[in-house]
Parts: structure tokens; C-alpha cells; sequence
């Protein structure tokens, strides 16, 4: 076998039994439509819609058109209500645009794409209105998510949470080829494959073009591969009709054996040139092979740009075809599908044309070739050959978009009134977390049956253990704890079953965001509202952060245990100490951080986090936490007390009037504030002491207190402005926390007290906690130091 052939595709047959010639007829028009007005919406925006500023507008005539096929065969004719899709970012025109025929989405938000309340750049499920199931714009996210979703959407069938009647639906991605470049991906697909996923379809649009170049020709070959290792179900489509049946003709076969050895470069190159181009080219290459000459002079120019043009996925009939015939199987399917950036537009092939624009010129002739009068862009059957009637009604009867509720509202599940739990007199918080999840597991409260906890295997390691002895693992099939059955003993019970609530993932924390992004929008996407919390180390938060982002840039709603965290899980070592994530906590929209240092706050901000998760104005929660056991207070947890710690702060012990000092702390450093504290207490006997238990809630509710009154609410005030007044104006604060002191130090800002910020700057390394809060400057010695420096500060006026 020639290298040639052993690249060719089998040959899929020509007919087309499953589709109509008018259902045919019908989407071949509507795909047109949905390129004209992709590229009309991304002109419009750029050229005719009056400019305010100097900034480009953007957007992606090529990726459009090279998804416009795939994308109108998908939701014109494959897709089901009970399907969700992921669309590559870059294709969010052609999602709009589909959306517009099907009378989902209106003529304004297309012509306001990408203005302020207009149709998003990237598809996004809270910003847009139009259906978007997963949102997209960081690369490789929104693909991979799918399998999470699918994982998802197994789990909530397994526990019988699903509405009745609902059948499973398929989780589908368009992915631009180059998001394969993404180790994400690969992380979903082998997390993905040990769960077995099921209904998932992956597209890809192979247009062999990323940003910046045309990507290697060897690639694909290797990828196919790796999905057949997953047990996945590869069909890559070649080759359009065109080119299938010119095969059987003369030179057919050399040219063919011609295209599949031809770099991906010069294939580009030449789709760019256009028909003479080929014609100079495969005289030059193939000019001796038999038939060539008459296949050549048999085609015009343009007859045969479109002949070698003709790819797979720009071939309504081979895409339809394709998508039936993986419709009736739940294995997860890949599509290669080969395709042209920019097909069918003067920058068809060209390596710089990720961002390109047709020029006005361009765009005028790509509009007389549409058929499409001025004053007529938007008109949906404007310049077509088809009846807008029979187009109107062949659109009315998509299966898609036929009545069937496609977002869920669920009802909230009930929070106990507390989670309170029992511990030593030293305890902490991750411990305590365990405790209050095994109380949970314990019961049979609604809340717990929702719960569904998941970990990048540092399930043990977080205090996950209790809760899933009790609740077990989740898989499809029933699965022994083979040392149990084998008598060894062991602490952990690891029965998995389908009534499972822990999802065990490997060691990827960008897959664990990932499901809990699927897992926290469970009650939108599958009508059945669960909680979703997951643990991991509290440092590798940066190695998922932008999935992290993502998850809640889509309104998922989760809880994220990060523990241990900061220098104090010391001997750990450099390597496993957070430094920054208290700024993430804040710096994250829709993720509320908090960082107790008490079970009993833990208990309370685990209550309100399990609304929160559930308010419709609310949002995910991030807990902080600690293998610290710390000496506990013994107090009672009044309702006063508890809404403070919820609002961030509360003092510990009040500062006297006009006190000179205060020290505020965040979470494990408790006892080193408190034993400074009492050292100069003698010398500053009105000192106060101010935990804060999130620093998040407190600055947030700050901000909006300013907002409050610059809008016009004269009298609105702070929760920090509140707490810090009874202090003298020209008070000194030691503020301290194991992570980065700006996390507390803009409390200076909220009176203009002094500030003298304590925390951690710089990695730290192994060491016992003594030595390391010694080493950052954390300990009882540098807490007073720094009492002694405000208090100096202010005698000097300095
Ligand atoms: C994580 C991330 N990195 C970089 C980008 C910028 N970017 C946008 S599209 C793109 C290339 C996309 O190529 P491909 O996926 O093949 O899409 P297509 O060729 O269909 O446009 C890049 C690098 C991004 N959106 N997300
Ligand atoms: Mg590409």
C-alpha cells in the first residue's frame, strides 16, 4: 500500500438514503444564509455600525465559514431539545445566526454583535439570550466540558433526580481543530474514559489553521489515534461528493493520492490563489498521470476550485450523512472533519486569516453573489432559491426546535438550621469540615442526598474520607472494595456504585473545575439541582484557575474546599504552600472567599454557603481551611455573631473608645494574635481585636456602600465602616493572615487608619509552623514588632 492510500478514507457511499432531496435542498439554502449573515454580522459590526473609539471590533469571517456547515447540519437536523453544545468561540456568528433563523434570537442583538447588550463575542450562557448551552472563549474548555456535562448527566439519571420522561441527551462539541493543542483536552479525555462517559460527540473542524499559522501536517495522525485508545469512535470526513466522484473518472485517483500527500501549507496556499493556481499546480505535479489532461480541461477555473475545494466538512450531504449514522449509538464519537478557513470567501486558506475581514469591496461581491438587495442583509430568506414558506416551515418542524423546556428552574433544597458539630477543645477546620460532612452523610436530610462531592485524588487527604464511606463513589456499574473483601483493613471504604456521591477524579484540577462547572449547572441543563463540592490542595487552585474562571464565569454554583493552605501546612514545604489565593478568593467574580479560623464559624459559612449556592442572586464559595488544630473559643454561636462572620468581620474583643490599636487577623494565625494580643494588652488595655473571617465579603460590602452613595443613599455605610469607628481617627491596625498581606492591608482605606500589613511574600519552604511563622514574619514577636511600629508611627506623626 502507498503512503497515499493508507491516509484515504474509506470510501462512505454516495446516496443518501436519510435525507429527503427537499430536506436536502432546504439545508443546503439555509447553510448559505447562515454564512451570509455570520459574515454580515462581523462586517456590520466592523464597518457600517458607527465607531466610538479607536478599537478594532473583530471578529471571525474565516472560522465562521469554515463551521458553517457543521454547525447548520447540527442544529438544522441532527440536534435533539434534550442536546447540549459546546460551539467553538470563534463560530459564536454561525450560532447566532442559526439561533436567528429559528426565530431564537432577534435582528438587534445580531446587529449589536459585540456592542454592549448585543450578541457575545464568544457563545456565553449568562450574557447571551439565545439558548447557549456551555459557554466558550478560553480554548479547549468548553469541548471538555462536555464529557463532564455527559458524566453529569449519567449521575442525575442514576439517582432518579431526573424529570420523568426526559430522554438522555447527547453532549456536543464544535471544536476549532488548534484547541486540540490544549493539554485540557487530553486530561478530560482519559478522565473521561475512565468513567465510561457515553453521549458525546466531538466535531472538530479540521481546517488545519490556528491563529497564527497552518499546524503540522502530522498531527492529525496522531490524534485519531488517541481517540480510538479511548475506545472512542473516529469518522473522519475527507472528502466531499465532488471529490468522491471524480475518483472513479479519469486521473481521479492520482489526484486524490495527489491531495492527501500535499502539506498542509501548500493545500492552503493554493485554496488561496484559487482555480488557475491549481491548474498551473497539478499540471506541474501530475501532468504525466493518466487522465489528468482531461479531468483539467474538463473544468473551468471555477469548477475547479470548487472540485479541489471540495472537503467533507463543506459538504452538507457527506455531514448529514456522517451525524446519522452515528445517531443511533451512545459511544462517544469523533468527527474529523476536513474543511477550509474561510471557505468560500476571498480569504478561503490564507494563514493570516484568523482575524481577517473582507474588505468592503469583497464584502460588496460576496453580497451580489448572495443575492442580497441593499436594505435586505438581515432578511432571513432574502436572495435564496427556495420559497421562504416552504424554508419557514422546514425550519418550524426542526426537531430542535420543537416545544420541550431546555432551561430548568428547580426548586432550592432546604438548609438545616445548623451544621454545628462537636470537636475538641483543638480542632481544625479541615478536620471540622470532614466532621460536618459525616454528620450530613449520617442523616437522610435533603440537603445531603444533593450533596455530591468530587476530588482530584486527594479525597483522603482533605477529610473527604467519612462522607465517602457513608455515600460511596459513583459509577455506573456496582463495584466491590476489593481490600474489604480481601480482609484488609482499612479505614476507607471505596464501594462504588450508581448511588454513589463522590466523583474520584485523577490528579487534574483542571478537570475537577470542569465538573464542577457541569456539576454546579445540573439544575439548568438536567432539572435537577445538585451541590457540588470539591476539595483540593489549597495551592494547586492555580493549576485549574482558568477553569476555575470559566466555571464561574458560567454562573455554576459550587463549593471549592482549598486545604491545606499557606505556610502553615509547614513541614509540607515550599511546593504545597498557597501564597496568593486569598487574592484569588477576591479577585474572582462569582466565587465568595472566606477563611475561618473557628468550627464554629466553619459551621455557619458552610450553612450560608449552601444558600448562597442556591440564591438566585448568588454564586460559588470558596472555604480555605487548615490541618492546624487550633484552641476553640467555647462561646455560643449567637445569631448576632453569626451574621457578622458572614459579613466578613466581627471583634473578637471590642476595642475600648477611641482605642489607639487594633489587630485583625484572618483565620489559623488566631493564637499568635491572640497571644500578642494579651502581651500588650498592659500597655494598650483599649486595644481591639477584629477577626475576619472573609475578607471578600467585607471589602466587597465595602465597595458597595461607596456605590450606595455616590448613587444618591446619603446615609448607606459599610460593614468595615461600622466596625472601625469606634477607633481613634489616627489608629494603628497590625493586620495578619497566612497568605498575601493585601488581602487585609486595603482595610487601611476604609478610615485611614495606619496600617501595618503582616503576611507572606516570598515561598516559603519545609519547616514546623513555629519556625515558618518566625521565618515570614507571622509569630507573636513580629506581631507586636509591628504593633510597636503603628503605635511609634503615630506618636511621630508618621
Ligand atoms: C486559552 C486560549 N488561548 C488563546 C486564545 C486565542 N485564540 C483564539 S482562537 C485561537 C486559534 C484557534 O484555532 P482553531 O481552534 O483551529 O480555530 P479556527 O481555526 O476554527 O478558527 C487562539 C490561539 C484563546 N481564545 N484561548
Ligand atoms: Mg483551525
Amino acid at each position: 500500500m502507498t503512503k497515499a492510500t493508507a491516509l484515504r478514507v474509506e470510501k462512505p457511499p454516495l446516496s443518501s438514503p436519510s435525507v429527503e432531496p427537499r430536506e436536502l435542498a432546504a439545508l443546503r439554502q439555509l447553510e448559505r444564509k447562515v454564512m451570509w449573515l455570520a459574515a454580515w454580522t462581523i462586517h456590520h459590526a466592523n464597518n457600517v455600525r458607527p465607531a466610538r473609539d479607536e478599537v478594532k471590533v473583530g471578529g471571525h469571517q474565516a472560522s465562521c465559514a469554515s463551521s458553517a456547515t457543521l454547525l447548520s447540519a447540527l442544529y438544522f437536523h441532527a440536534l435533539r431539545p434534550q442536546d447540549r453544545v459546546a460551539v467553538k468561540p470563534h463560530a459564536s456568528p454561525v450560532f447566532h445566526a442559526i439561533q436567528y433563523l429559528l426565530g431564537n434570537q432577534t435582528r438587534d442583538k445580531l446587529a449589536a454583535f459585540r456592542a454592549f447588550g448585543g450578541a457575545q463575542s464568544y457563545p456565553s450562557r449568562t450574557k447571551d439570550t439565545d439558548d447557549v448551552d456551555i459557554s466558550t472563549g478560553s480554548v479547549g474548555l468548553g469541548g471538555a466540558m462536555t464529557l463532564f456535562a455527559s458524566l453529569v448527566q449519567d449521575y442525575v439519571r442514576l439517582h432518579d433526580l431526573a424529570p420523568a420522561e426526559r430522554p438522555d441527551g447527547r453532549m456536543i462539541a464544535l471544536f476549532g481543530d488548534a484547541e486540540l493543542d490544549e493539554g485540557n483536552v487530553f486530561e478530560a479525555l482519559l478522565e473521561g474514559w475512565k468513567h465510561d462517559v457515553r453521549n458525546a460527540w466531538w466535531i472538530i473542524d479540521y481546517n488545519r489553521q490556528s491563529l497564527d499559522s497552518i499546524v503540522t501536517d502530522r498531527l492529525f495522525a496522531r490524534l485519531d489515534g488517541v481517540f480510538t485508545s479511548m475506545n472512542w469512535d473516529v469518522r473522519t470526513l475527507k472528502y466531499g461528493k465532488l471529490l468522491r466522484a471524480a475518483q472513479d473518472g479519469p486521473g481521479g485517483e492520482a489526484l486524490l493520492n495527489w491531495i492527501d500527500t500535499c502539506p498542509n501549507q501548500l493545500y492552503s496556499a493554493i485554496t488561496f490563489k484559487g482555480g488557475n493556481a491549481w491548474r498551473q499546480r497539478l499540471t506541474r505535479d501530475l501532468g504525466d498521470s493518466a487522465g489528468i489532461r482531461e479531468l483539467l480541461d474538463s473544468h473551468g477555473d471555477a469548477a475547479l476550485h470548487a472540485l479541489m475545494t471540495n472537503l467533507a466538512g463543506h459538504d452538507m450531504e457527506t455531514v448529514l450523512e456522517a451525524y446519522d449514522a452515528a445517531a443511533e449509538s451512545d459511544r462517544p464519537t469523533c468527527f474529523i472533519a476536513y474543511t477550509i478557513k474561510g471557505f468560500g470567501l476571498p480569504l478561503a486558506g490564507h494563514k493570516d486569516n484568523h482575524s481577517g475581514l473582507m474588505t468592503p469591496d469583497q464584502m460588496a461581491t460576496f453580497k451580489a453573489a448572495n443575492g442580497i438587495a441593499d436594505g435586505d442583509e438581515w432578511e432571513p430568506f432574502a436572495g435564496l432559491d427556495m420559497d421562504a414558506d416552504e424554508l419557514r416551515d422546514f425550519l418550524g418542524a426542526v426537531p430542535f426546535n420543537q416545544p420541550a423546556t431546555r432551561c430548568f428552574e428547580t426548586p432550592k433544597i432546604p438548609v438545616p438550621a445548623s451544621l454545628a458539630v462537636k470537636t475538641g477543645a483543638k480542632a481544625a477546620t479541615q478536620e471540622a469540615f470532614g466532621r460536618i460532612l459525616n454528620e450530613l452523610a449520617r442523616g437522610d436530610s435533603e440537603l445531603a442526598a444533593r450533596i455530591v462531592t468530587a476530588s482530584p485524588d486527594v479525597t483522603v487527604s482533605t477529610n473527604l474520607g467519612p462522607w465517602v464511606n457513608r455515600r460511596r463513589i459513583f459509577d455506573r456499574r456496582e463495584r466491590p472494595d476489593t481490600f474489604r473483601a480481601e480482609d484488609v483493613a482499612s479505614t476507607q471504604k471505596w464501594v462504588m456504585s450508581p448511588a454513589g456521591q463522590h466523583i474520584e477524579l485523577g490528579i487534574a484540577e483542571n478537570n475537577l473545575f470542569l465538573l464542577l462547572a457541569a456539576l454546579g449547572l445540573s439544575g439548568p441543563l438536567f432539572g435537577a439541582r445538585l451541590l457540588p463540592i470539591g476539595t483540593l490542595y489549597d495551592p494547586f487552585i492555580a493549576r485549574g484557575l482558568d477553569a476555575l474562571n470559566y466555571a464561574c464565569y458560567q454562573d455554576a454554583r459550587f463549593m471549592l474546599i482549598g486545604t491545606p493552605s499557606g505556610v502553615t501546612l509547614a513541614p509540607e514545604g515550599g511546593a504545597h504552600q498557597s501564597v496568593t489565593t486569598p487574592l484569588i478568593g477576591m479577585g474572582q467574580p462569582g466565587l465568595t472567599y472566606f477563611e475561618p479560623a473557628y468550627v464554629d464559624e466553619l459551621a455557619v459559612i458552610m450553612r450560608w454557603g449552601f444558600n448562597h449556592m442556591q440564591a438566585d442572586d448568588g454564586g460559588s464559595v470558596y472555604l480555605r481551611l487548615s490541618t492546624r488544630p487550633i484552641e476553640q473559643t467555647g462561646r455560643e454561636m449567637t445569631a448576632e455573631l453569626a451574621d457578622q462572620v458572614i459579613a466578613g468581620a466581627y471583634w473578637q474583643i471590642p476595642p475600648g473608645p477611641d482605642a489607639d490599636l487594633a489587630l485583625v487577623y484572618c483565620g489559623v494565625v488566631a493564637p499568635e494574635v491572640l497571644a500578642a494580643f494579651e502581651a500588650l494588652r498592659e500597655d494598650a488595655p483599649d486595644a481591639g481585636l477584629l477577626a475576619v473571617p472573609s475578607a471578600d465579603r467585607l471589602h466587597a460590602d465595602w465597595l458597595d456602600a461607596k456605590r450606595r452613595r455616590q448613587a444618591g443613599e446619603g446615609d448607606a455605610t459599610s460593614h468595615a465602616e461600622r466596625l472601625l469607628a469606634p477607633l481613634a481617627p489616627d489608629a494603628g491596625l497590625v493586620t495578619v493572615l497566612d497568605g498575601h498581606p493585601a488581602a487585609l492591608s486595603w482595610l487601611a482605606a476604609v478610615r485611614g487608619h495606619r496600617v501595618a500589613p503582616l503576611g507572606v511574600e516570598a515561598f516559603g519552604q519545609s519547616g514546623d509552623v513555629a519556625d515558618l511563622y518566625r521565618h515570614h514574619r507571622l509569630d507573636t514577636d513580629a506581631i507586636l514588632d509591628a504593633a510597636a511600629q503603628v503605635c511609634v508611627a503615630r506618636a511621630t506623626g508618621r
